[in-house]
């Protein structure tokens, strides 16, 4: 029994993390929190199989020797129902390699990325901790008076019955209400990956990806069509969410909704949000739209093609197949008519307005350009942009019209630009990470026919995973609050860093630089931009 640390080079567009020559896992679930992706590895899922079906020698990407053809190495990984162990198998080269819980030393299972995987010959360190984590399995008593999971449970029950649940429902559910300490586990070991913009969008807006949502247009036409008239949302919008969230239907987790829910109820981490979302859960099932036994998605509960919480499907869904339930897990024009009428009912979808739009600042930028402006919190008439010399991207100038707009700066002044519009809000409110509602407005705008975003002419500097910390650390102790000092540039963060870099004067554009680093840390002063 070992516990290892590998090496990981990269992210393919395949969504295989790749640990060293061969070794890949298929990151099945990823779960945006702020600007973290915490990914899972699915459950008892041949990785081996797909990645040799899919990960042919003309798609290695760049780092990885050429000249392996089909002889790359399979990984397996298992995770044992609710065990929390790792179990490794590298066919044909190495032995089964098992981290047990008992020999745990570290606190989860944690697995972290640094930022700057930008490039996948970029050696990134993995760390690949095996062992259960510190919270014992009643913990969920300490936050409900320590109540047992079955007096919490019976009190739960009660609950969804003065909501209005039938005897029935939960009768019917009851079998599927029960603790999975593997759940709690997992709410817990999260794994965090920085993100680079570029590098994220390049992988999830990928071009099958926006190719397979313009086919899914045409197939479901008079769904997207209704949808697109009774709402206001534009199909590809629908579309883009749609081939984020599961692959258009390929990838919705492989839990039983109930049992996470009813799990992550009872911890006490986000207890009442879970358990609003059992009792949503509960009414579904009494609705008529799915069984207890088809509920099956991710484990934080998210269910169907478009990953909806309980409390969004029971408000939102719609039946648009007219078979008279409302099933976002099989029914393709339940999803679209259920995802528009939650863009547009629950997100505030503005009919007939854009929503992403890249743009240029122009070349000849002069030092006065208000860098500051270029901030979410911030919307100036579109015409004001365009007197600044912000463009579309290939130069026609923005029509002169008071469309309030955004500039968007996900790279800093030197990465891409977009202007983001009301409607961008629907985007960061679906997921509040700034990295996931960029590259999900992005691709839609991608299905709806715009070309792929300019790449920067040189690469934009980075600064590692660490010194983000250290910068964090630095702007918490200069009075910033920045949420968790987590090495992620959420919005906190990348506000406390414009502030500093108005106060030095640099050029304000929120993205945290070596020479904001140095000037934070005292460090000797060199020639201002
Ligand atoms: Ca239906």
């Amino acid at each position: 029994m070992e516990c290892r640390t590998w090496k990981a080079i990269g992210v393919n567009d395949d969504r295989q993390l790749i640990i060293g020559e061969g070794i890949h896992f298929h990151i099945r679930d990823e779960l945006w929190d702020g600007d973290a992706m915490r990914v899972r590895m699915d459950r008892y899922h041949p990785v081996g199989r797909m990645f040799a079906d899919r990960y042919l020698p003309d798609r290695r990407p760049t780092g990885v020797p050429a000249g392996r053809g089909n002889g790359w190495s399979r990984l397996r990984v298992l995770l044992p129902g609710g065990s929390d162990q790792w179990i490794m198998t590298l066919s044909g080269r190495d032995a089964t390699t098992s981290c047990s819980s008992t020999h745990s030393s570290l606190t989860g299972h944690h697995m972290r990325l640094s930022s700057t995987m930008r490039y996948f010959p970029a050696a990134l360190l993995l760390a690949l901790l095996c062992g259960a984590p510190p919270a014992a399995a009643q913990s969920g008593a300490s936050c409900h008076g320590g109540m047992s999971f079955e007096r919490f449970l019976a009190g739960l029950k009660q609950q969804a019955i003065e909501a209005g649940v039938s005897q029935s429902a939960l009768a019917e559910a009851s079998p599927y209400l029960v603790y999975d300490q593997g759940i709690v586990n997992r709410d817990r070991g999260q794994r965090v990956f920085g993100q680079i913009f570029t590098e994220f969008a390049g992988r999830m807006a990928a071009s099958y990806r926006m190719q397979q949502g313009q086919a899914k247009i045409k197939t479901y036409a008079a769904a997207f069509a209704r949808a697109e008239k009774e709402y206001g949302v534009p199909p590809a919008v629908i579309a883009a969410f749609w081939g984020l969230e599961s692959d258009f239907g390929a990838n919705m987790g492989n839990l039983p909704t109930l049992r996470s829910l009813v799990s992550l109820a009872y911890d006490c981490r986000r207890s009442q949000m879970f358990q609003d979302e059992t009792i949503a859960a509960l009414k579904i099932i009494d609705r008529g739209d799915l069984d207890p036994a088809e509920m099956i998605g991710s484990w934080a509960g998210e269910l169907g093609q478009t990953q909806f919480l309980p409390t969004h499907y029971f408000t939102y869904a719609v039946d648009y197949d007219g078979d008279g339930r409302r099933n976002l897990l099989r029914s393709p024009a339940d999803v679209i008519g259920s995802t528009a009428n939650y863009i547009a009912t629950g997100l505030k979808w503005r009919r007939g307005e854009p929503w992403l739009q890249e743009v240029r600042v122009s070349q000849n930028v002069p030092s006065s350009f208000p860098w500051d402006q270029a901030d979410l919190t911030i919307q100036l008439p579109r015409s004001k942009w365009s007197q600044f010399g912000v463009t579309f991207a290939d130069g026609r100038p923005l029509p002169n019209d008071d469309l309030p707009a955004s500039l968007l700066l996900p790279m800093g002044r030197l990465g891409p630009a977009f202007l983001a519009y009301p409607n961008f809000a629907a985007y960061t409110e679906w997921n509040n990470s700034l990295i996931y509602s960029t590259t999900a407005g992005y691709l839609a705008a991608r299905v709806a026919g715009a070309p792929p975003m300019r790449r920067p002419v040189t690469p934009i500097p980075q600064l590692p995973f660490n010194e983000l910390r250290e910068l964090q650390q630095l702007l918490v102790r200069a009075g910033f609050n920045v949420g968790k000092v987590d090495g992620v540039m959420g919005q906190q963060s990348r506000t406390a860093v414009k502030a500093m870099q108005i106060k030095y004067g640099l050029p304000a554009d929120s993205w945290p630089t070596a020479e904001l680093l140095a000037r934070m840390r005292g460090g000797p002063l060199r020639a201002a931009q």
